[in-house]
Parts: C-alpha cells; structure tokens; sequence
C-alpha cells in the first residue's frame, strides 16, 4: 500500500480545508478510496517551491498543483475510478471544465471571501484566531491587502455588487444546465471536472456568505448535485 501524504490549508466550517484546491485533492483521494494522511500546516513545506497548497507526497514523489496531481494519481493508481476519461472528446471537457473552475470560478469565492467585511471576519476569525495578538494586528490584514490586490489586477473588484451577484448566478444557472441531463457535470461518473467545481460551490454555500445566501436554491439540479457529491466524498 502507498504512503500518501497531503499538506493543506486549514480546516474549518465543518471541512477538512478552507482551500477548494485542497478540497479537490483530498475529495480524489477520498473517491479513489487511497489511505492518506491529511497534514495541516500554516505554511507550505520548504519543499515546495510555488509556496502554494495542496502539495503531496506518494511514496516520497512530492507533487505540486492540485491538477498535476490528480493526473499523477490517475496514473499511479490506474485500477481506482479515473478522473479523466481516456476518450479524447471526454477528456477535453474534463480539462475545460477543469480549467474553468481553477482560474475563474475560484476568484468568486476569492472576492466573497477577502473584499466583503462580513465573510472576511468570519474567515479571519477561524483562520488567524490563534495567532498571538501582536500578530491578529500585522498578518490578516497583510493577506487581506495581498489578495485585494490579486483581485483588483483581475479587475474584478470594479464589478458592482449587483454585478457580482449576476455573474454568480449565472455559474449556478450554467451548471444547473450541464446537470439537466446527467447526473455528474461530465457525464455518468464523477471526474475531475466534478472534483473542480463542487469545493468552491460547497464553500460559498458552507461559508454563508452574506453576499451570496440562498443564491443555489433556484437550481433543483444543481442542489441535487451537491447533495450527491457530499454523500459520494464523505468519510465512511
Ligand atoms: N494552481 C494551484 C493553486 C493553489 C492555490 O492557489 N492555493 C492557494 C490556496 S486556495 C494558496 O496556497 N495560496 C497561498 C498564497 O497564494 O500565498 C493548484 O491547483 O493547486
């Protein structure tokens, strides 16, 4: 048996991370049914040169980029359920979906999360609340700034909130469609595609964002989905 090992974000609101990214890993590993030990740190190992989590180490192979490693776990565990179809055409969607997720959907839950005073006190709480209280002063707002800055160079801190709002709704409307004939986002089984998007779903909804309550409820399909998915990936 391989000895798997992944270092993540913190947990919290009743989930093994704050991080979708993270999520996305342990919910691969959770599906393929792999032993594995969930580290939480408060900073990357020194390994891992992109400073980013999650990062993993199988059978000491370190791996970076949550993507990166749900691929190398297709291939190092090729008898567990894939995340990626070998037909092309599948595949291709697996990865757009995929893609979409990573560099779009994220920054949603990224701009709820850090610019909206209400959600960021309840994450700073869980997240910095034991910090030393010289501390509590100098870093949440030092990450705070640094991811207002990220935002503001992907010029979505421009959107109003009524815009915001719309193009939220507009995810749950797009998914609700994809969903209307299949049960997964890609088809009949869960993939990567399905690994991608629910973390960030489950968050926004998991967090209560004030900005976003009750948002998913007008897609049956979508919460349907949802409700299969936290069924599907939860510990036994
Ligand atoms: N492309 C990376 C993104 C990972 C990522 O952005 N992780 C965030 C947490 S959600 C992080 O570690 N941020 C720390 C930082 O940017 O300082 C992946 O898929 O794993």
């Amino acid at each position: 048996m391989s000895n798997i090992e992944v270092f993540v974000w913190a947990a919290a609101e009743g989930l093994p991370s704050t991080s979708p990214f993270c999520l996305k890993v342990i919910y691969a590993l959770r599906l393929k049914e792999l032993p594995h030990t969930i580290t939480v740190v408060d900073r990357p190992p020194d390994w891992a040169t992109r400073q980013k989590l999650p990062v993993i180490e199988i059978d000491g192979e370190r791996i970076e980029d949550s993507t990166t490693i749900l691929k190398r776990l297709d291939v190092l565990f090729p008898d567990t359920p894939r995340l990626y179809p070998t037909l092309s055409q599948q595949k291709a969607e697996v990865l757009l979906v995929e893609e979409w997720a990573d560099q779009s959907l994220y920054w949603f839950l990224v701009l709820s999360r850090w610019s909206v005073d209400a959600n960021f006190d309840r994450f700073a709480s869980i997240i910095f609340g034991k910090l030393p209280p010289h501390l509590q002063q100098i870093i949440p707002p030092a990450a705070r700034e640094n991811n207002l800055t990220r935002l503001g160079n992907l010029g979505l801190l421009q959107l109003t909130p009524e815009e915001r709002y719309e193009r939220v709704r507009e995810v749950g409307w797009i998914l609700e469609q994809r969903l209307a004939s299949n049960p997964y986002l890609s088809g009949e089984v869960i993939t990567a595609a399905d690994l991608s998007v629910f973390p960030v779903i489950q968050l926004m909804i998991t967090c209560e964002f004030v900005d976003l309550v009750g948002l998913f409820d007008a897609f049956p399909q979508l919460k349907q989905w949802l409700a299969r998915l936290e069924k599907q990936l939860a510990t036994t």
